[in-house]
């Protein structure tokens, strides 16, 4: 799979800028030029959108450009401020630095802006090299308070990062701004421990060494800052370790497991299985409520009742009843446990990090799922964690966060469980089993979480990362180049508190909903080159069909969300390439450079009184009805472009074109030779900088 991650080139080419092309909608579609910048400057002008877009695009602050559109960059830099420097210093600016990405936030005096018409724009350097370029636009979140991010920086780089405000009101805001530098984290580095506890499954005593190992819970107890807790080769039939102490970003306190290393929640005691009526078996475990139990690998559906077992009333699914220590099994064909390979979950965790500077790298983790909240980590008040390399196979949730858990990088893991068939309404009735791979409690004020490169299948939710509450002013969460797939309802939900909370370069196929943003509250959330594909899976008896992102909601409102350079193509019969449905209310839905590719709508739109701001999308559907389908229009089936810019205002500057892929069948979404998304999108500062050709290219993936 292609990743797009360009990189800033920290040279600035010395190329002429022409201003930006004010609110003037741009010139069908060519999107600036290599190395001038004539296209575009369409985005602003509140085309649809209430007022709440961050950009107004006529707005020039001290001759400089503003806005998302305008002119093109040069070359494989971004573009570089013609702007001169900040007329005055005018509020405060707080930077928040990942890896690759920066948290804006800009926060105006009271009363400095009173009509609320300024818009805060984004320069940024390297520190101390040459021009400042164009990053985009910041989001007015309150009255007085700007939220944006920087994208495609490097780690451990200092930026000299400065917001210009544009007020059309003039002096004193028009033109005066902040500034401030700051990091983006550098990669972790692991260094070599200072010592090795060494760890078996049958170890004793105390030594911990290569020759006597010591069980996992002594050398737990001993391990200080530099000290590596190695899990030799086997099953660990233990849990809930709550590990307290903290490491150095010198020297962490690591916790690796060798090849073969297996951590498991279950009961390894032979249960005696007795038959009851109507296939039922039951038996007396050693603790109550094991929420998880597996037959032949596969979690049982947890009834709610016997009766309900017995009839295997969840679709036939076979399950089991748990009441205290009495747990009943109804298996398929009434087969008995006894014949089965059985997992009793024992364990409501396997580790709590309540510290820092823990690395648990290269283990398995396995059926965690007894009593309320199972988990196999958790992450409590705990910072500069990281979990990497990790397989967590079948645990009512592999990782989960609460409190103030600052900094924590979730990578290169692999999460999992058996449900993906298990029918939605099933899932939903049952009510605990939509967490996934990792989930935020709440509150979670912590900021900076990281999580790239996981997998994610099989689940009902592959995972959530927003929590309901959060105290912090903006989350920094990052999440990229995942795959998300075999998932009955949703790839990711960032349902919840989100702020600068930032998605990219991610792959989620055959799951019902790609990415839900249901509700984001605050915002601005931003899904960059994300691919989409074959959505609309899963199994609902109401016969739910793919909504790619999903916005609709009766929880709460949305901020601000960026819809920017995603592939959707739905593939899979009857679905959409873009769908809105009701209810939900959001500040603004932003969408450029996308391909929405149906097989039944490109696009439909079921909630058409929220506010939209959609361009430069590619539009496409190969079904046999109209292209677009909108709710509240006299004629709500629109065949093509023109209708519905004339009905509704939006994609003014939009294809309807086959997108011709390279190879979609194999998931390459990259455009083909003579596809039409070559160089028809729009530039746009600090997102798309460094295109080929001669403008950036539609949806995920940049042709080079
Ligand atoms: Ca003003
Ligand atoms: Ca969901
Ligand atoms: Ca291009």
């Amino acid at each position: 799979m292609t990743t797009w991650l360009p990189r800033l080139v920290p040279v600035v080419l010395s190329v002429a800028i022409s201003a930006c092309s004010g609110g003037a909608k741009g010139s069908g579609g060519t999107a600036g030029t290599a190395g001038g910048g004539t296209g575009g400057g369409s985005v602003g002008g509140g085309a649809g959108a209430g007022g709440n877009m961050p950009d107004t695009g006529g707005a020039t602050a001290g001759g400089g450009t503003t806005g998302i559109g305008g002119a093109g960059p040069g070359g494989s830099t971004g573009t570089p401020s013609t702007a001169g420097a900040l007329g005055s210093t005018v509020g405060s600016l707080e930077l928040y630095g990942t890896f690759h990405a920066m948290g804006v936030i800009a926060t105006l005096p009271a009363g400095t802006d009173a009509n609320s018409n300024a818009v805060a724009n984004l320069e940024y350097r390297v520190s101390g090299t040459g021009d400042y370029l164009l990053g985009f636009p910041l989001t007015r979140v309150a009255a007085t308070s700007f939220v944006g991010s920087l994208f495609w920086l490097t780690p451990g780089t200092s930026y000299d990062v400065r917001v210009r405000y544009a007020d059309p009101d003039g002096a004193p805001l028009d033109g005066a701004g902040a500034g401030a530098t700051a990091s983006t984290r550098a990669e972790i580095s692991i260094p070599s421990p200072t010592r090795t506890l060494q760890v078996s499954p049958t170890g004793s005593g105390t030594v911990c060494s290569a020759a006597t190992p010591c069980p996992l819970s002594q050398a737990l107890g001993q391990a200080q800052a530099g000290d590596e807790v190695l899990l030799a080769a086997g099953t660990y039939y233990q849990g809930e370790f709550t590990i307290s102490a903290s490491g150095t970003a010198a020297a962490p306190i690591s916790i690796r497991g060798a090849t073969g290393a297996i951590l498991d929640g279950s009961d390894p005691a032979t249960f005696t299985w007795t038959s009851q009526a109507g296939g039922v078996f039951a038996t007396t475990v050693n603790r109550p409520d094991p929420h998880l139990v597996t037959a032949n690998g596969a979690r049982l559906y947890p009834y709610s009742d016997l009766s309900s077992l017995t009839a295997l009333s969840a679709s036939s699914t076979p399950g089991l009843f748990a009441n205290g220590t009495a747990l009943s099994a109804h298996l398929a064909g009434d087969a008995s446990p006894t014949a089965a390979t059985m997992a009793v979950s024992r364990y409501n965790y396997a580790f709590t990090l309540t510290g820092s500077f823990v690395f648990i790298r290269d283990l398995t983790f396995q059926n965690y799922g007894q009593g309320d909240y199972a988990k196999a980590i958790y992450i409590r008040d705990g910072s500069d964690n990281l979990v990497q390399g990790c397989r967590f196979i079948t645990n009512d949730l592999g990782i989960g966060l609460k409190g103030t858990t600052d900094r924590n990088v979730i990578q290169d893991n692999e999460f999992s469980d058996t449900i993906f068939g298990w029918t939605w309404e099933d899932v939903k009735a049952e009510g605990n089993l939509e967490t996934g791979g990792v989930r935020f409690y709440s509150p979670d004020d912590g900021r900076g979480t990281v999580i790239r490169r996981n997998k994610f299948h099989d689940f009902f939710d592959g995972l959530g990362i927003c929590p309901t509450e959060s105290a912090a002013v903006t989350n920094e969460t990052d999440f990229y180049e995942n795959q998300s797939y075999n998932n009955g309802d949703d790839g990711i939900e960032t349902d919840g508190r989100c702020a600068n909370v930032r998605l990219w370069s991610n792959v989620f196929h055959d799951t019902l909903s790609g990415i839900s943003l249901a509700p984001v509250m605050d915002g601005p959330v931003y899904c960059l080159r994300n691919q989409i594909y074959l959505a609309g899976a899963g199994h609902s008896q109401a016969g739910y069909t793919a909504i790619p992102f999903k916005f609709n909601s009766d929880d709460g409102a949305s901020g601000t969300i960026y819809l920017l350079h995603n592939t959707v193509d739905a593939q899979r019969a009857g679905n959409d390439g873009f769908k809105i449905l009701s209810p939900g209310t959001w500040q603004l839905l932003y969408t450029r450079n996308n391909v929405w590719a149906g097989t039944l709508y490109a696009m439909e739109n079921a909630n058409p009184t929220q506010p939209l701001d959609m361009d430069y999308d590619d539009l496409w559907s190969n079904g046999s009805d109209t292209l677009v389908r909108w709710d509240g229009l006299s004629n709500t089936h629109l065949a093509a472009i023109p209708a519905l810019t004339a009905a509704t205002g939006q994609q003014s500057h939009g294809l309807s074109a086959a997108p011709v892929f390279t190879a979609p069948a194999t998931a390459d979404f990259t455009p083909g030779p003579s596809s039409p998304l070559i160089d028809r999108g729009i530039y746009i500062p600090g997102i798309n900088d460094g295109f080929s050709g001669q403008a950036p290219d539609i949806g995920a993936v940049e042709t080079k």
